[in-house]
């Protein structure tokens, strides 16, 4: 896997960058050495309506976890994102909105149009009672109403939780009972590459799971029909006839909760991650500005969905904070046709492009014929993120996008970590194709041992990934859960943020994602807990039993592989194959959907209970040479039937 090509920056692109190689390492140096000096200095850049004396109180002690930034400080996140670039450059194009179907029209949306939407919509919260530290739930399709419905809640003091418009009613249902949510803010439908999911009908099968004091607010998007409840639905295009554009922000601590983004986890039910106001803000902006090398002017396309973090972070927050003029795009890369990335590139003079590997491999496999055609000539950074890169999808995006002359940022970060932690800058960082390269400022990777937890001091290493102190942009709790939090990320390594991720440091230092190393699958760049769809099958009537792991995948990436037990009585058919998908599929929601199912007779257990994944992972990866032990198991017997059957055959 590893390609030690490296690419320099060029001599141009170094010395038009905010950083070049010099001044990344005396900044990386300065960071750690002195944190307190460092984010003194940089978290100026947002305007506090209080200033902070307090730079960083954070403990990574297992008994006492404990995170807080600029803890002082006062500060609202909308006025940050909106009210503060008024002045210079009120009808500058704050987002570009690119619309699902090619045939309709992008809208451009200036700061000052934003802050009278923002405001309105605020306005419209405040009417149905949402205030400080209140949680609104949004599932919205990519439209700028979705953006407004963020900041407008930041604007009030509410507290955001984005639930991605592909979830089902019951993941839904889960998520807004779990932040006890006053308004679930949706949509008539989400168009998406040419169809539409019916968003407010899931919603309406939600609410039934709901207690009866919710709300919903419904934004207006396609007029295709639905029903509306009385006294409990609303529409927002008639609440904000009646509301002002003015809305004064509210002065909000820089420890406030700024949103929850429920992501999944190794055990369990997915956890409801909590970021700040301040140190989210402060870290968001600054490694929007440096990572992507953003200049005063430029368009920046990030094309995920404002339900992952990665929207969050770098279509909405980092922009935003910058003044920057962001793409959101509600459409799919293959919609009308696999060309779809690069005309929008093309007719908004996109400067930054932002994706993902899978939609890189995806594109790669339909030839570069829908690509040659467009004018690339404004991109100056390409980015990636959400899985590692392999370097065939790295290269091709690197000749084929970027035709060898734009630098390649692919950026290591999680739901959890607020903003990149390890990404080449543009001017500075050498890269390799496949690797997330070298820690951003104020970030202190270790590579530790797994089994021992001991530190590998040695430059070249291989092992888990953890992280020895706090940056601003860091998660501080679990919704309701702080123990959870201990738990999950600070148990298993005292004293240390542990990713989940395992990783290789090469001999130049540079660090080599290498996947999970916990029960999580990475699908499509999406996070899947390997429980939560084992939970899911084994709520069908006809299962008993239930294993999912990942597998290799040409273009997700990995893939989900479930291995089936059933109940005494169910025979295994095609049919039943496709009907415990589509369980799946109305469970959780399409992106959690097996896409290989196996019927077992057995499966793989110690004599102590415990299904073997390592085999079962072995088996869906159909490398059945490499099983190692099986002597321990209760019936190895099980193994031949399990190779037999194996779906995965080249
Ligand atoms: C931002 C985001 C986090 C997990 C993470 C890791 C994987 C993300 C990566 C990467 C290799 C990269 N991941 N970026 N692996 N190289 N550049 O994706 O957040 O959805 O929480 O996923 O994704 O495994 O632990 P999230």
């Amino acid at each position: 896997m590893t390609d030690t090509t490296s690419y320099p920056p060029s001599k141009d692109i170094a010395e038009a960058a905010h950083i070049d190689k010099e001044r990344y390492d005396a900044l990386y140096a300065a960071s750690v050495q002195d944190p307190e000096g460092f984010w003194a200095e940089h978290g100026k850049r947002v305007d506090w309506i209080k200033p902070f004396t307090r730079v960083k109180d954070t403990n990574f002690d297992y008994d006492d976890v404990s995170i807080k930034w600029f803890e002082d400080g006062t500060l609202n996140v909308a006025a940050n994102c909106i009210d503060r670039h008024l002045a210079e450059r009120g009808t500058q194009t704050a987002i570009i909105w690119e619309p699902d179907s090619d045939g309709d029209e992008a809208q451009h949306i200036t700061y000052q149009q934003l802050h009278a939407h923002v405001c309105k919509f605020a306005n419209v919260l405040k009417e149905m009672g949402v205030g400080r530290g209140d949680r609104v739930v949004l599932y919205l399709p990519m439209i700028p109403q979705a953006a407004y419905a963020m900041l407008a809640c930041a604007r009030i003091g509410a507290i955001h939780s984005i639930v991605f418009a592909g979830f089902s009613p019951d993941a839904l249902a889960a998520r807004i009972t779990g932040c006890d949510a006053k308004v679930v803010i949706t949509a008539d439908e989400a168009p998406r590459g040419g169809r539409a999911t019916p968003l407010k009908s899931n919603a309406d099968k939600a609410f039934a799971k709901c207690g009866d004091a919710v709300k919903m607010l419904v934004v207006k998007r396609t007029g295709g029909a639905i029903d509306m409840t009385e006294g409990r639905d609303f529409w927002l295009h008639e609440l904000e006839q009646d509301v002002s554009d003015q809305c004064e922000p509210e002065e909000m601590n820089a420890e406030d909760p700024l949103f929850i983004l429920y992501t999944s986890g190794s055990t369990g039910q997915p956890k409801g991650v909590v970021h700040s106001s301040g140190g989210y803000l402060v870290y968001a902006a600054m490694t929007h500005e440096y990572v992507f090398d953003y200049h005063k002017g430029d368009v920046f396309w990030c094309t995920a969905d404002v339900g992952w973090v990665t929207g969050h972070s770098y279509i909405v927050y980092g922009p935003l904070a910058n003044g920057a003029t962001t793409v959101m795009f509600e459409g799919v890369p293959t919609y009308p046709d696999a060309g779809r990335f690069w005309q929008v590139c093309e007719k908004h003079k996109v400067n930054q492009f932002y994706t993902a590997p899978t939609a890189i491999r995806a594109l790669m496999g339909k030839g570069r014929e829908f690509v040659d055609p467009y004018d690339l000539s404004n991109l100056r950074v390409l980015g990636t993120v959400g899985e590692p890169i392999n370097p065939e999808a790295w290269n091709w995006y690197n000749d084929v996008v970027g035709k060898g002359r734009v630098p390649i940022v692919d950026t290591w970060w999680q739901t959890e970590t607020g903003g990149h932690l390890l990404t080449p800058l543009p001017g500075a960082t050498p890269t390799k194709p496949g690797s997330a390269t070298l820690p951003f400022f104020g970030v202190q990777p270790v590579i530790l041992e797994a089994e021992s937890g001991q530190r590998i001091e040695t430059t070249e290493a291989e092992g888990v990934l953890c992280i020895a102190d706090s940056w601003p942009g860091q998660m501080r709790t679990v919704w309701g859960d702080h123990q959870r939090f201990k738990d999950t990320y600070f148990q298993q390594y005292k004293g240390y943020y542990f990713s989940g991720d395992g990783c290789r440091r090469d001999a130049d230092g540079y660090y080599w994602i290498t996947g999970r190393v916990d029960d999580v699958i990475n699908v499509s760049g999406h996070r899947m807990g390997t429980a939560e769809v084992e939970s899911a099958l084994v709520a069908h009537e006809a299962v008993s039993e239930a294993a999912v792991v990942g597998y290799p995948h040409d273009v997700k990436g990995q893939g989900i592989y479930a291995y089936v037990t059933l109940m005494a009585g169910r025979e295994p058919s095609d049919d039943l194959r496709k009907e415990l998908g589509n369980w799946v599929r109305t469970e959780i929601g399409p992106i959690a959907k097996p896409d290989l199912i196996q019927f077992a007779p057995g499966l793989p257990k110690t004599r102590s209970g415990k299904i073997m994944r390592r085999i079962l992972r072995k088996v869906a990866e159909d490398d059945f040479g490499a099983l190692g032990d099986t002597s321990t198991l209760a019936e190895p017997e099980v193994v031949d039937d399990l190779i037999e059957n194996r779906m995965n055959r080249g």
